[in-house]
């Protein structure tokens, strides 16, 4: 006791931060993992708080999760969760007793807020999926630019914080109130790099389910996962999950920042596509994932001992909530429903199992979702110029011996 987090960041904090970056993955590169396209050779890294994880790029550290981590549980642990940062500057020293939030803008009373003001607050609790939107990127055909992702950066965690709604409440939003920012306290290392601000409209804001959060899974954030406080968008790419939080801004006009008005745009089209290798004609921000699925216990170019297999994977969608899981063995020519497991809510990771049967050979097992929307998941790939928002059939060729 008395050993507070940031005596014990002084200890840990900025060297392990730095140490574990470049260098520690050098020494590691033998420890790693291919993953299944072009230069996707990834050393194991194990940054404080973490397990060893997928390195992508150490500075800014982006760490992906094995994937054989969502075989073991629906919620992901917080030592496993995917770790991805735009800017070098990521915090190393954060000191919980003089921590604010500042709450400012287009609001009757400015407020900067303690970590005890905001915890005295009503408290909330969800369990949803972040999901990176350039997950799977490195499936890509044509490969595009960018962090070169398999199906790592996602996670299915229990987050405890409060309502933004209380919070924008207390400040008292002016009428006219068009856009939220959430600024954040890491930075740029060069002055010309636009620093890492999110918007949302004030309705969504004011919806009651994004949230505040300190904890995630009964702990206290994870340094790497935004500690002391992070944005949860229930059902919204992790662009908007903004970590470290410093500043709320209300504004009474659009919010015309980098991250916004350029960067994670997608085609303003239904299936948010474009033809492979064209730009799209018009952009909106990103918001709301597709729904996934994925078997977890039987990988990609597998061997499995021919017979009944009993397979297993996980479903999830915007916050509709999954519906059905469909399974097939022989490439989508015909369709088993498979049983659906625990309910988290509608946001979280949707467990399901099916036992199939695999006679000696090859077989393409593909497993598709529908969400309570009636949203799908398209069996061909779609492709846009960022590499954002992969959702197809996915297809695990094994072979049965
Ligand atoms: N402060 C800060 N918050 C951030 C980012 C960032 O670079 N800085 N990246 C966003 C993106 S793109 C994603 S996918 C999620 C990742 O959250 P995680 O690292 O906790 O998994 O954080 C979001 N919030
Ligand atoms: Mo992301």
């Amino acid at each position: 006791m008395g050993l507070g987090r940031r005596d014990l960041l002084k200890g840990v904090g900025a060297a392990t931060l730095a140490s574990a970056g470049v260098g520690l993955g050098r020494s590691r590169a033998a420890d790693g993992v291919s993953l299944p396209f072009g230069n996707g050779e990834r050393p194991l890294v194990a940054y404080p708080g973490k397990r060893p994880l997928l390195l992508t790029t150490a500075r800014p550290p982006q760490l992906e999760t094995p994937f054989s981590v969502f075989d073991e549980s629906i919620i992901t642990p917080n030592d496993a969760f995917f770790v991805r940062y735009h800017l070098a500057g990521v915090p190393t020293e954060i000191d919980p007793e003089t921590y604010c939030l500042g709450i400012k803008g287009h609001v009757d009373q400015p407020l900067s807020l303690s970590l005890k003001d905001i915890k005295a607050l009503p408290r909330a609790e969800i369990v949803a999926v972040s999901q990176c939107s350039g997950n799977s990127r490195g499936f890509f055909e044509p490969r595009v630019a960018g962090g070169q992702l398999a199906n790592g950066a996602m996670g299915c965690a229990r987050w405890t914080g409060v309502a933004l709604k209380d919070v924008l409440d207390k400040a008292g939003v002016k009428a006219g109130a068009l856009d939220v920012v959430f600024e954040a306290l890491d930075g740029p290392v060069l002055s010309e790099t636009p620093d890492f601000a999110k918007a949302l409209r004030i309705d969504h804001a004011r919806d009651g389910e994004v949230m505040l959060a300190w904890a995630m899974n009964g702990e206290e954030l994870p340094w790497l996962n935004g500690y002391p406080l992070r944005l949860v968008v229930p059902g919204y790419f992790g662009t908007y999950w903004v970590k470290h939080l410093e500043a709320i801004t209300v504004l009474d006009k659009p919010f015309d920042g980098f991250w916004m008005k350029t960067a994670y745009r997608i085609p303003d089209n239904d299936c948010a596509c474009t033809d492979p290798g064209q730009a799209p004609k018009s952009t909106v921000p990103i918001n709301r994932f597709g729904v996934r699925s994925f078997v977890t216990n039987v990988l990609d170019n597998t061997k499995v001992k021919a017979g009944s297999v009993d397979l297993r994977g996980i479903a999830f969608n915007g916050g509709s909530g999954i519906k059905a899981v469909s399974v097939s063995t022989d490439d989508g020519k015909s369709w088993l429903t498979a049983k659906l497991g625990q309910d988290l809510g509608r946001y979280a990771f949707r467990p399901w199992t099916l036992q199939v049967d695999l006679p000696a050979g090859q077989h393409v097992i593909r497993v598709k979702a529908t969400g309570n929307d009636g949203g799908e998941q398209p069996m061909e790939p779609r492709w846009n110029p960022a590499g954002y928002m992969r959702n197809v059939v996915e297809s695990t060729r094994v072979t049965a011996a």
